[in-house]
């Protein structure tokens, strides 16, 4: 896969069971959204902190398109997402802020690491269908059948 792709992506069960439901915090610092990316279940909720001293705008061209327009230091603000799917953030003050949130169906997923690979802990034993998304990459999906330690591996394409 593309090595940024690698560092990036994130498998997830698209038909696992939600063991627990999933939020996330993302900070604004140092101009940038952190983390870069950030996974919850669906119905899960992300909320948004600023750590500059100065504000920044976050909206999202995907899906519903959203702007929960401008976040002044030390403010929150909160987004409840209802829809599986990948969500583009940006910062209409800073074109060069990025992150992604993902929405996944499971609580089964896990991010790659630097290399590209990725553990995924106590999935109950049942055949899925396993996804690996990431940045500027095509999602690849395949069924997979979990019985015990299952070894899955994926090609991702531009
Ligand atoms: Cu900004």
């Amino acid at each position: 896969m593309p090595p940024a792709a690698a560092k990036s992506a994130v498998v997830y069960l698209q038909d696992g069971p939600v063991a627990q439901p999933v939020n996330a915090s993302i900070i604004n610092k140092q101009m940038s959204f952190a983390p870069y990316i950030s996974v919850v279940t669906t119905g899960g909720k992300v909320t948004f902190g600023n750590n500059d001293p100065f504000p920044h705008n976050i909206f999202t061209p995907d899906h519903e398109k959203w702007d929960l327009g401008q976040l002044d230091q030390h403010g929150v603000k909160a987004k409840t997402f209802t829809k599986p799917g990948a969500y583009t953030l940006l910062c209409n003050l800073h074109p060069n802020m990025k992150a992604y949130v993902l929405v996944v169906g499971s609580s089964y997923f896990a991010k790659s690491d630097g290399k590209g690979n990725f553990t995924i802990k106590d999935v109950p034993a049942g055949t899925y269908k396993l996804s690996a998304w990431a940045p500027g990459v095509q999602t690849a999906t395949q069924s997979v059948t979990v019985s015990g330690d299952t070894a899955v591996s994926f090609e991702l394409h531009r």
